[in-house]
């Protein structure tokens, strides 16, 4: 079998950037380890900047995006007791943030890559990927049938942190940036109404909460636990109690509670890969680069990728300019470590530290949050960074 781009990994930037390409008249197979079913029930993000909207419009999967997503012009910060909101709107010339849960992006994107009925392979697990430095890539996967080969013209590598294609990279030729942090997450779906309007993060002494949702029925909810907890210590009686505890303002704000319906945990990391272009393999989202959840980021940087990928693929099939492709590192670390930096930011303002360390921390950080708070100014680079700065699309 051959295509112009082979794509491993059906998440948001592989079937972004494959509908991207498919409209600019390039051809893709997208293939994909897990069944479709698992695929578009995969809870993860749900926050996404203007210019990720944007991009999902402009693919033609903006429909019911637009018609579901709940806009928010704000956040809240809690913490001694008290919530303090953040007009993220009014500070960062009007843009705001929509909630819309990352799988449903994705079953839009699936739905649609089948409706204009171009190869998208679940099932297919890719397991090595060759002859990136020739004109010939190849990507060899396995399916129920048996082993196959595809050969393509380029190979985006979509598959996620743990996935194949930064494995194939010569070692050595690899230049990577990393930090690592003492604490995860426990994620929590509930079907039970959001108990409030827009998201609140909470900075406690018994660690970080977030409260945030995915419809006016559904509320999603994140805790700070210790690295290495499994979600099955934490049945739900004792869920409810640390959210309330966490979540508690001195005039006695109401949690709803309802029935829990999926718990996982999720390991905090801040990971950049420096080059994402290794001659025909080009890496895009996860693949190249994660961060701490606390800044809601990864989804939207895996978008700006594909975007600028399909820019730069597309450069090269219409107009034979090389250009975009080779400046394709170049252009994507320029929103990578700013969303990098305010993702790492973001986390230390909110989570709690043990130890000695942690006691001048604790203090730095509280007079921190006050610090937003009170200043316009801070409040704004915030905004500004929590909508996204539109490095990729000035305003
Ligand atoms: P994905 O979504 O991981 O997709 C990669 C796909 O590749 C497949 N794959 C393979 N397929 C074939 N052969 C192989 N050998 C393969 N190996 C892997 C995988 O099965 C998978 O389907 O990567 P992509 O597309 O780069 O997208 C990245 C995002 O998923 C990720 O950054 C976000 O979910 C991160 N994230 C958030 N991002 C935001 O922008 N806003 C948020 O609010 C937000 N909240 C979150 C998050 C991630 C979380 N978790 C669970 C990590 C909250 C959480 C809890
Ligand atoms: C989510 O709703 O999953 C979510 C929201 C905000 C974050 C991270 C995750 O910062």
């Amino acid at each position: 079998m051959r295509t112009q781009v082979g794509i491993i990994g059906a998440g948001p930037a592989g079937l972004l950037l494959a509908q991207l390409l498919h409209r600019q008249g390039v051809d893709s197979v997208v293939l994909e380890r897990q069944d479709e079913a698992y695929v578009r029930s995969r809870i993860r993000a749900g926050v996404l900047e203007p210019a990720t909207v944007e991009a999902l419009c402009e693919a033609g999967a903006g429909e019911r995006l637009l018609r579901e997503g709940l806009v928010h012009h704000g956040i809240e910060l809690r913490f001694g007791g008290r919530g303090h909101r953040i007009p993220v709107s009014r500070l960062a010339g009007g843009r705001a943030i929509t909630v819309y849960g990352q799988q449903e992006v994705v079953a839009d994107l699936i739905d649609l890559r089948r409706s204009v009925g171009a190869p998208l392979e679940f099932g297919a697990e890719v397991t090595a990927v060759a002859g990136t430095d020739s004109a010939s890539p190849v990507i060899t996967y396995r399916t129920a049938t048996g082993e196959h080969e595809l050969r393509c013209d380029f190979i985006a590598g979509c598959d996620g942190f743990h996935g194949v294609s930064r494995a194939a990279v010569r070692p050595g030729s690899l230049r990577t940036y990393q930090r690592d942090y003492p604490y995860a997450w426990l994620g929590v779906l509930a079907a039970v109404p959001p108990s409030a309007e827009e998201l609140v993060y909470a900075r406690h002494e018994r660690g970080f909460a977030l409260h945030s949702m995915r419809s006016p029925q559904m509320s999603r909810f994140y805790l700070q636990v210790e690295p290495g907890t499994k979600a099955t210590d934490w049945p739900d009686e004792r869920i409810w109690k640390e959210l309330r505890t966490r979540l508690a303002t001195d005039d006695g704000r109401r949690l709803d509670e309802g029935e829990i319906v999926d718990r996982s945990v999720t390991g905090m990391r801040s990971f950049v890969c420096g080059e994402m272009r290794h001659g025909r393999l080009l890496l895009a989202g996860d693949a190249a680069h994660i961060v701490p959840p606390t800044g809601a980021k990864g989804l939207n940087l895996a978008v700006a990728d594909a975007r600028v990928l399909a820019r730069a693929l597309t450069a090269h099939y219409r107009a034979g300019d090389p250009g975009p492709l080779d400046s394709y590192t170049a252009t994507c670390l320029e929103h990578i470590w700013r969303a990098q930096d305010f993702s790492s930011w973001m986390t230390t303002l909110l989570h709690r530290q043990e130890g000695a360390a942690g006691e001048f921390d604790d203090r730095a950080q509280l007079s921190r949050l006050e610090y937003l708070c009170r200043s316009r100014a801070a409040a704004t680079a915030l905004a500004e960074n929590y909508v996204g700065t539109g490095l990729l699309c000035p305003a």
